[in-house]
């Protein structure tokens, strides 16, 4: 008999949006728990002035849907602050934009106390917990404290740093022994997992075992496993969908205004972890240093704006705004504009047909757990005749795509250079490296990530 599976994640998709518009993960959760049977437990999306005890539940087959409500200081305090303003920053390396408030910490543990309080009372005692990101790296202790003995996984989504620059977060200690109270702790990246072990090993003096798949870890008096487990995306449902695409409505208007011009693309969350200045400058450095692009190559920048109530996000906005506005002023010609920088969202059919028009993928950001825009990229090639990925090595991607072509996002030069390569390469090194790429992609689809994991902490 396989267990019943409760994850718990920060937003809960709705259960009845089906594969047009969910995200990957959310179609692989979904799918996932209609086959085992389980709950999807998080917040509703839904700020009120009172929220009540009440977990709401809405069933459909042999999955529940539990979603609770926030206040609007447990939004700010927890969601805006602690996980966005602190975490966030920290974990992408930023220090320099961190904004730590002991007050903001203190939301966060009463958020994460309350979900454990709401959550306790919908387990049976063989289910399977997964919780998944920063926002409830507490949530295990909760739940051990309310004497909840079930296996407990975590899956954190986004980079871990190295030890040095979590100690620079006060509440470091309380916070990183929160990890040990999880059976099973999962990282997209070999690198992520050892900087965990690393800050355990020199911190709090843990015993480490390696065995096959992982990390035996002893510390805090307890014991646990390191795992990573890459995330994947639905590769199939992307390839069909993007090969579908390509007579789209919208395709066909992208392709009448490139008017046989080449392309080169970008979708981003707008989010100062994904590089896009640096972007901009290395693709105006191209222009520049390459003039026969000039009215031969656009780049298109798809980034609807993210997280808007932060300050640092409405700067990086203006500043995107600025910067592609000088490139165009300077490089633009009557019948064509350098970028195109779009801040809306797209349907994710609609994405994948303009990925697959695109010469180039540019997937260059400071620092990214995983990008799964880098994997759809390349899923949305036509086998034939594929574009090439642009891949930083700072984004989880780049461990296990050896074969796009690695940059340094900072080497604004090196960026310009390598899409120069990019631009100019044959297709049958194209085909070659994409075929590779493409293997990865299919070996290890969301669907298999999820499996994977879910069999490991059943053995946890
Ligand atoms: P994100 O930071 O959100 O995810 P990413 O992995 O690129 O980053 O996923 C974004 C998703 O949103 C992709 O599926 C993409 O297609 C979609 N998307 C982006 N812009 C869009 C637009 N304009 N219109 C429609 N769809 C759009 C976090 C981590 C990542 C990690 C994932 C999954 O930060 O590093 O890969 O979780 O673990």
């Amino acid at each position: 008999m396989t267990n019943r599976i409760v994850v718990v994640s920060n937003r809960v998709a709705p259960v009845n949006e089906g594969r047009t518009a969910a995200g990957g993960l959310a179609v692989a959760v979904l799918a996932a728990l209609r086959r085992s049977g389980g709950i999807w437990f998080g917040w509703s999306g839904e700020v009120v002035a009172a929220p009540g005890e009440d977990v709401s539940v809405t069933e459909s087959g042999r999955l529940a849907r539990a979603t609770v409500d926030l206040s609007e200081r447990d939004y700010e305090e927890y969601y805006n602050r602690f996980a966005n303003s602190t975490l966030w920053p920290l974990f992408h390396y930023r220090v320099d934009l961190v904004n730590f408030d002991r007050g903001n910490y203190v939301g966060y543990r009463r958020v994460n106390r309350k979900f454990a309080r709401r959550l306790a009372g919908l387990l049976q005692p063989d289910d399977l917990i997964w919780v998944h990101d920063y926002h409830l790296i507490p949530l295990g202790q909760e739940l051990r404290r309310l004497g909840v003995r079930n296996r407990l996984g975590l899956f954190l989504h986004i980079p871990l740093p190295p030890r040095e620059l979590l100690a620079t977060l006060p509440v470091h200690r309380e916070l990183m022994r929160c990890f040990s109270f999880f059976d099973l702790v999962g990282f997209q990246t070999e690198t992520d997992r050892s900087h965990l072990l690393d800050y355990l090993v020199r911190e709090a003096r843990a015993r480490v075992e390696e065995r096959e798949g992982g990390a035996v870890v002893r510390a805090y008096r307890r014991t646990f496993r390191l795992e990573s487990h890459p995330i994947g995306i639905d590769t199939r449902y992307v390839e069909r969908n993007a090969a579908k695409a390509e007579s789209s409505r919208e395709s066909e208007r992208l392709r009448v205004s490139l008017a046989g011009r080449r392309l080169i693309i970008g979708v981003d969350r707008l989010d100062y972890s994904k590089g896009l200045p640096q972007r901009f400058d290395a693709f105006a450095h191209l222009l520049r240093a390459y003039p026969r692009h000039l009215n031969r190559v656009s780049l298109m920048q798809i980034a609807p704006p993210s997280r808007g109530a932060i300050a640092e996000y409405s700067e990086i906005r203006r500043t995107l705004e600025t910067l592609a506005g000088h490139v165009n002023g300077e490089l633009a010609d009557v019948d064509w504009v350098p970028i195109r920088y779009l801040n809306k969202s797209f349907g994710r059919r609609t994405l994948f047909g303009f990925l697959r028009q695109a010469q180039v993928g540019l997937v260059t950001p400071l620092r990214d757990g995983m990008n799964l825009v880098a994997m759809e990229y390349l899923a949305s090639q036509p086998p034939d005749d594929p574009g090439v990925l642009v891949l930083s090595r700072f984004a989880g991607a780049a461990e296990h795509l050896p074969d796009a072509l690695i940059v340094n996002p900072y080497d604004v030069e090196g960026v310009a250079k390598t899409i120069q390569a990019a631009l100019a390469m044959p297709v049958e090194e194209r085909r070659e490296r994409w075929q590779r790429s493409m293997q990865v992609l299919r070996s290890n689809s969301v669907e298999a990530w999820f499996e994977r994991f879910v069999s490991r902490l059943s053995e946890a």
